[in-house]
């Protein structure tokens, strides 16, 4: 594998989860892999899991970590070519891309949609960048449009606690108060239209995912009928995709949050979210607390997604 970003650079979805639970059952089996080898990790936002699942992935591995968080101590970055640089930016993109590939032998990116711009958000200019120059294998570690490191460890998890050879899996948008990307939803329906789950979609109107991403899955405006039967319930927040929204928060509608209510209509749904969550806006705490909830077996197998993808990346320097 030369870059991770899609579900298209992971090859077939049942290799790789076999791959997982291999690394699962067995994370210290591959520490000579990395040895002499360093990851950087470059945060243009925030983290909690990502952060620390992937450092714990590339150490099982036996490498060496660097994490630079662009805006704590680093100069600011220009990204945009031909800009007069009179103004608080010191450094531009195109230097501090291949400086930084010069130190390191594999990088991860973590840099969100600015939701103001769609064009620029969907060509996913930043990663893009990455990979074009800085002569380093890249892997997402939540871009514009896309986290593919946790949908991965979301379909693990999926494959970990089904029942049902064929699961129903139902995405859900819930309210929260900021505008957020739309990657995590984009990317969990990625890789469960490249499943033979029942994946169905809910959301009010007005939030449309865009079409590449929403694919085959089925979207059911009612969620209440969506949820019917579900084995999985996956809940998410994202702003508008659509023009001329693009961006912006449409409803904070509480009667979308996931409480008991809603769960009761399901298949005594496991309840899954990628975390961090808003409790009482997203998901009710006794749902969020209740020995459905899978949302910290979920957050641990991140470690394993991105083993998984290192070590791929790895072997293929
Ligand atoms: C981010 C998002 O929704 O994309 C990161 C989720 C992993 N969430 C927040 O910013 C709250
Ligand atoms: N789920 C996830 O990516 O969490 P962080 O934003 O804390 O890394």
């Amino acid at each position: 594998m030369k870059n991770f970003t899609t579900v298209h650079d992971i090859g077939p979805l049942d290799l790789a989860v076999k791959e997982a639970l291999e690394v699962k059952a067995n994370r210290f089996a591959f520490t000579d892999l990395g040895r002499n080898k360093t990851l950087l990790m470059i945060f243009f936002n925030s983290s909690l899991r990502t952060r620390l699942s992937t450092q714990k992935a590339a150490m099982n591995l036996g490498m060496n970590i660097m994490v630079l968080d662009v805006n704590q101590g680093a100069w600011k970055l220009e990204t945009e070519r031909g800009v007069i640089m009179d103004g608080d930016k010191a450094e531009h993109l195109l230097e501090a891309i291949p400086v930084m590939g010069s130190y390191c032998d594999i990088i991860g990116v973590r840099s969100f949609a600015g939701l103001k711009d769609k064009a620029e958000d969907y060509e996913e200019r930043v990663i893009n960048q990455f990979i074009k120059y800085s002569g380093r294998p890249v892997f997402s570690m939540e871009a514009a449009t896309r986290h593919p490191l946790q949908s991965f460890a979301d379909l693990i998890t999926i494959e970990e606690y089904k029942t049902k050879q064929r699961p129903k899996v139902v995405m859900t948008w819930a309210p929260h108060p900021k505008a957020l990307p739309q990657a995590v939803p984009n990317s969990f329906a990625e890789w469960m239209n490249a499943t033979d789950y029942d994946f169905v979609i809910t959301h009010p109107h007005g939030y449309e995912l865009a079409p590449e991403f929403v694919g085959k899955a089925k979207v059911e405006y009612d969620q209440r009928k969506a949820l019917e039967g579900a084995d999985f319930v996956y809940a998410k927040n994202w702003s508008a995709y659509a023009d001329p929204n693009y961006g912006k928060v449409l409803s904070t509608d509480r009667g979308w949050m996931v409480d008991a209510e809603k769960m009761a209509l399901t298949d005594n749904a496991f309840f899954m979210h990628c975390l961090p969550v808003r409790r009482n806006m997203i998901v009710s705490d006794d749902v969020i607390e209740s020995e459905r909830s899978i949302v910290i077996p979920e957050a641990a197998n991140r470690e394993i997604s991105a083993q998984v993808v290192i070590k791929r990346l790895l072997e293929s320097l």
